[in-house]
């Protein structure tokens, strides 16, 4: 037997001893625990919501929306199934309210954004306080504030809504810090008048004598004539970026900072014809596709997305986009946990 045999098969042995200690040798992972850059976590997917649409509607002749306290349907990353998860630290998933119907009050330490992709006449209550959904308008359920969900009968039946959930269960569930509660009324009592937050956070304007408090926006609904206007403004100015096209971060008016600590959320808006450079950046990314159609090119695979499709791009996967109309693209990614805690890198290539 030769040197190395013998000293393999002593290690193998000694391996195999320290196993039933629940102990291995670092130096058998190190360059898997240490990689030279981030090892790709899930895939790069997209789902078109024209095949995911009845699904959820179906799920609506199933179960109440009362009786599942949440119905929604979760995006999975074809990579990571079994965890509830699109990328390592987010979830996604599609909520339907249809007329009539209610999803009862609760409140966790999960932060939740909502997206509005379709429908017109629901609300969100956060805190006493509700807001009527409009598509496109994004909407946030701070950590720990109770919220439900309706949508009032109209007189003209109404229409089904259905909005995209973001939260950070993934990232909470890792960190062992998750707690949760029921309100005792299923429909919260209203406290305060619609338009109440906006009014006092959502005109650059703040109330003097507001006490500066938590760590989420105090506006809870950005509507999206609003975000619209804004890039709109600056795609007629030119201030195109050659990665981007026109993006806006949303922020917390009074700090400055991100609108929720956990989740960044952005909208940007892709002139028709642009062709993006090549980017990559350690937060991976859901897109939520608001109007128009292109391409996704992510990790060299071709994506081609259309109006309301959700596409995930991992950490550190090279990205372009490619509008063949004019876009306008949601999208939400960890990076405010990268940048709190100096891990944050983005690379933007020159092609
Ligand atoms: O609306 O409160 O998609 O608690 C997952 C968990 C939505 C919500 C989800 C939740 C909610």
């Amino acid at each position: 037997m030769t040197h190395d045999n013998k000293t393999n098969q002593a290690r193998r042995a000694f391996y195999e001893r320290i196993d039933h200690h629940h102990l291995f040798p670092l130096w058998e992972q190190l360059h898997n625990l240490v990689p030279r850059e981030p090892a790709p976590a899930g895939l790069a997917a997209l789902w078109r919501y024209t095949d995911l649409r009845p699904h959820l509607l179906e799920a609506g002749t199933l179960i109440s929306a009362q009786e599942a306290v949440r119905r929604v349907l979760v995006l999975e990353n074809p990579g990571l199934r079994g965890q509830a998860s699109i990328t390592p630290s987010l979830y996604a998933g599609l909520q339907l309210i249809l007329p009539g119907e209610i999803a009862p009050s609760h409140r966790h330490s999960q932060s939740a954004l909502r997206f509005v992709v379709e429908g017109r006449g629901a609300y969100t209550a956060v805190d006493g306080e509700r807001t009527t959904l409009e598509p496109g308008d994004f909407v946030i359920t701070p950590s720990m504030t109770w919220h439900d969900h309706g949508n009032p009968c109209a007189a003209d039946g109404g229409q089904p809504v259905i909005w995209l959930d973001g939260l950070d269960i993934p990232t909470v569930r890792f960190l062992g810090a998750g707690f949760a509660e029921d309100h005792p009324q299923a429909v919260q009592p209203v406290t305060r008048p619609q338009g109440n937050s906006f009014a006092r956070y959502g005109n650059n304007l703040a109330p003097v004598r507001h006490a500066a408090s938590g760590t989420t926006s105090p506006l809870f609904n950005y509507p999206y004539e609003r975000t619209w206007d804004a890039l709109q403004t600056l795609l007629r100015q030119g201030e195109v970026d050659a990665w981007d096209g026109v993006k806006l971060r949303y922020n917390n008016p009074l700090t400055g900072g991100w609108a929720i600590p956990t989740l960044g959320t952005f909208m940007q808006l892709l002139p028709q014809g642009f062709s993006g450079k090549t980017w990559r950046s350690t937060d991976a990314t859901v897109f939520s596709v608001v109007e128009g159609s292109g391409q996704a090119v992510i990790g060299g695979r071709t994506f081609d997305y259309a109006a309301k499709d959700i596409f995930v791009v991992p950490s550190w996967a090279p990205a372009s986009l490619h509008a063949h109309q004019q876009s306008v693209l949601f999208s939400y990614s960890d990076r405010p946990i990268h940048e709190a805690l100096g891990l944050f890198r983005e690379h933007r290539e020159n092609h």
